[in-house]
């Protein structure tokens, strides 16, 4: 039986939609485990891209046609699937933060972070405090992750953490924070959990903080 795994790996690097739908649906026509196809192929595919991407070897547009083949691949997978059998690597809710709508970089994070095993539940843009809480609530992640892109926005991850303070909930859920004008001494300032500079390291980081 020939193996997909590593052809299906490489072309999830260099982001062949096409090519990634076909060796996928070949690898499960030749009876391939779908988690197998999942965990040894598209994802490790994508590590590579995450990895890469970090360091500067691959950009923004070729990152999002990477992903994107690798969802190719995993839509035609997921249904063979019972969702019990998809370990996952935890949950994180992600948004940006009240009166920022920036959303390119903080869905790239998502998509890293779900390449990287976890369950992303996006709660969009212009997101306040309690909309963080309500979400946190409902999906009791391990991890929120806040984004902003303005300096005018920054201070709204400041007002999610002193509401879950208030709530009883800080304890609960780690913070992760991110966005071009954020830094290391700002997270510390406020009292996050953690700072991540590009979606590569959010993965990196969420796997710490959770571990
Ligand atoms: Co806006 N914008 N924008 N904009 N915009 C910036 C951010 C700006 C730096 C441009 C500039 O003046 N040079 C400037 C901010 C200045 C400041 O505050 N310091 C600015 C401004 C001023 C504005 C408006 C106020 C303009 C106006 O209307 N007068 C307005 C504000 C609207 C609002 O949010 N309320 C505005 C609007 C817009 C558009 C709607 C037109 C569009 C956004 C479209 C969209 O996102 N759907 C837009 C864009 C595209 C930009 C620039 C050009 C590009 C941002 C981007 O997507 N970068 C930006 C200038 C720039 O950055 N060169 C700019 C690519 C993306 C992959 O990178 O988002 O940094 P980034 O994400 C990275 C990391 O930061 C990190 O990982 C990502 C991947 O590596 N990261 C995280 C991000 N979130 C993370 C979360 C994490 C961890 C890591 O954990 C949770």
């Amino acid at each position: 039986m020939p193996n997909y795994y590593e052809e299906i790996s490489q072309n999830v690097i260099t982001g062949q939609l096409d090519r990634v739908k076909q060796l996928t649906q070949q690898a499960i026509g030749a009876g391939n485990n779908p988690v197998e196809i999942i965990n040894q192929g598209l994802i490790p595919g994508m590590s590579v891209v995450g990895a890469r991407f970090k360091a500067g070897q691959m950009y923004v547009p070729e990152v999002l046609m990477s992903a994107r083949a690798m969802n190719a691949g995993m839509d035609l997978v997921k249904p063979l699937i019972l969702s019990e059998d998809i370990p996952s690597a935890g949950k994180v809710v992600l948004g940006t933060v009240k009166g920022d709508l920036h959303d390119i970089g903080k869905n790239l994070v998502g998509m890293m972070l779900e390449s990287a095993g976890f369950t992303v539940i996006n709660v969009g843009v212009d997101a306040g405090p309690e909309k963080f809480l309500q979400s946190i609530k409902e999906h009791q992640p391990g991890v929120i992750g806040m984004s902003a892109l303005l300096t005018t926005t920054m201070l709204a991850m400041k007002d999610t953490i002193e509401l879950l303070k208030e709530e009883g909930l800080r304890d609960k859920v780690k913070v992760m924070i991110g966005g071009a004008p954020i830094s290391q001494d700002f997270a510390d300032e406020i009292g996050a959990d953690g700072f991540a500079p590009d979606a590569g390291s959010a993965a990196d980081l969420c796997k710490k903080l959770l571990a």
